[in-house]
């Protein structure tokens, strides 16, 4: 029998034989969300505690053979599925989903990595708190490939990224040790920060097995706008203002350019998008009040008068029902979807100060139009957060496969020394993959590339997490 051979045969019998997939259709773990690529998995590995998720790694590790973990395959960046080489194994956390337990006087929740995001905003939301993070694919995302990326979403502007949510980990080591690192606690200077390595290491150090998360008083009221601007620079002071009159109730700040939102109503015609038509860009903004839902629609008003005094707000509408924010809220969201729909496209998931942002607009789409003629720039993003996703579509009627194949490396190439020119980072929230791990070594100082290295090496001697993903050694 081959070493491959006797390697599934010890998985079947450390998890299960139904939890160990090697036949049948695999498209769902082998291909990425944006299907940018399908790969070939040894086999599809699906433990449900975490002593089998050790089992399994020593497995690996005594056998030589590479491991993908894998949460819900939301990612962006090609990183949670195997190459085309058919040796590695997925290793999947979705069976491992339980709640273990909500601290209440403590304010946190310790979950499995497997949970879906939205089962663990539900449950929260359930004993009377507020868990934060929140992203378009809350519905299959895990907590556990949300600490992989440190994802960001639409909350960051004042609770932060999923980095600032987290307040311990479980990890099965690239050794398959277990490390015990769920305290809770919210001040503990004891040396490195092992928790913070493992966060956005995107599978590359160890298997996250359980985390325990903040957890945030419900707010009393949680109010949504939509405005329009003339302008990013006139968004940018609506930001400002945001700050100033919301102070820390201003928990979103999303901005939706006028392309981005007309795919919206292309591909989603039964969504009703106000103030677009008119417009260069839009706003949604969302206020969360601790005291009524009169304070906060209040505060709008008083917010939304002086931004349109100042010029900096042509139109706007406040959500009269939740049923009316969840629709605003569901136009910013379906952008990912519509963009799919329209076809594959180039995605740019940069940040820049916010004060740079609207120059690095300029400068960088008259680069584009007049090296790439006919490319249409999808932007929308986090501007509360500095965070843009600058994409790039084929140009209309195109093929889009055919223009990616020739011209995506001249258009990152372009996008990005602009990203570096301005001071900005050329991955804000989505993580590095294998999408950007070439760009990575060009983007990253020497010295930075170097203690990632070590640390990688140290980590994982044998370079069988996730490799070819955010580092070469
Ligand atoms: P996967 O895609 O399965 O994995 C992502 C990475 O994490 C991989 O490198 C994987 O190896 C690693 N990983 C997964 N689980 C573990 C684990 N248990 N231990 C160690 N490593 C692990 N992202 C944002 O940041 N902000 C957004 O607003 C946002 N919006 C999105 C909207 C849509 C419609 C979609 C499709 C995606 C969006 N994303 C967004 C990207 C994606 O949802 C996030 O990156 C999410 O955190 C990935 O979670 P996942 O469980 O799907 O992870
Ligand atoms: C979002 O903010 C996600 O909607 C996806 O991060 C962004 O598709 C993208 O480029
Ligand atoms: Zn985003």
């Amino acid at each position: 029998m081959s070493t491959q051979n006797e390697l599934i045969e010890s998985l079947r019998q450390i998890i299960g034989a139904p939890n160990v997939l090697t036949e049948g259709d695999l498209t769902a773990w082998v291909r990425d969300w944006r299907k940018r690529e399908t790969g070939k998995a040894l086999a599809v590995v699906r433990p449900g505690s975490t002593l089998e998720v050790a089992a399994v790694v020593k497995a690996c590790a005594a056998a030589g053979v590479s491991i993908v973990p894998q949460g819900g395959n939301t990612g962006m960046v090609v990183g949670s599925t195997p190459d085309a080489s058919g040796t590695q194994i997925v290793l999947s956390l979705q069976r491992m989903n339980s709640v273990r337990a909500l601290d209440a006087a403590n304010l946190t929740i310790t979950v499995d990595a497997g949970c879906v995001l939205q089962a663990i905003q539900e449950t929260c939301e359930q004993a009377g708190f507020l868990f934060p993070l929140s992203l378009a694919s809350e519905g299959s995302c895990t907590i556990g490939g949300n600490l992989g990326t440190n994802a960001g979403g639409t909350q960051v502007v004042r609770y932060g990224n999923t980095r600032d949510l987290c307040l311990g980990l479980e990890v099965v080591t690239a050794q398959g040790e277990v490390w015990n690192g769920l305290s809770g606690l919210r001040k503990d200077n004891t040396g490195y920060d092992l928790r913070d390595l493992f966060i956005g290491s995107e599978g590359t150090l160890g298997v996250i097995t359980a985390a325990t998360m903040k957890l945030y008083p419900l707010p009393a009221a949680q109010l949504t706008a939509l405005a329009a601007v003339p302008s990013l620079d006139a968004a940018v002071t609506l930001l400002g203002l945001a700050h100033r009159f919301l102070s820390s109730g201003l928990t979103g700040f999303e901005v939706m350019g006028q392309f981005a939102l007309s795919l919206v109503v292309k591909h989603f015609p039964q969504q009703r998008v106000p103030l677009y038509q008119d417009a260069p860009y839009c706003v949604v903004l969302e206020n969360s009040d601790h005291e009524s839902e009169a304070h906060a629609r209040a505060q709008f008003e008083r917010l939304l008068e002086a931004a349109m005094e100042q010029g900096c707000v042509t139109d706007a509408v406040v959500a009269e029902s939740i049923t009316q924010a969840r629709a605003l809220w569901h136009i910013r969201e379906s952008i990912p979807l519509a963009q799919a729909e329209e076809g594959l496209n180039i995605k740019h998931d940069i940040s820049i100060p916010v004060s740079r942002i609207p120059e690095f607009v300029r400068v960088t789409d008259a680069l584009l139009a007049q090296a790439f003629p006919g490319a249409r720039l999808v932007n929308y993003g986090h501007l509360g957060d500095g965070n843009l996703h600058y994409n790039v579509q084929a140009p209309a009627g195109a093929d889009a496969a055919a223009f990616l194949n020739e011209q995506e490396q001249g258009i990152n190439t372009l996008v990005y020394e602009s990203v570096d020119q301005f001071g900005g980072s050329i991955s804000a929230e989505h993580g590095v993959g294998s999408l950007k791990i070439d760009k990575l070594e060009h983007h990253k100082s020497p010295v930075a590339l170097g203690m990632m290295r070590a640390i990688k090496q140290a980590l994982d001697p044998q370079g069988i997490m996730n490799p070819g993903r955010v580092v070469r050694v």
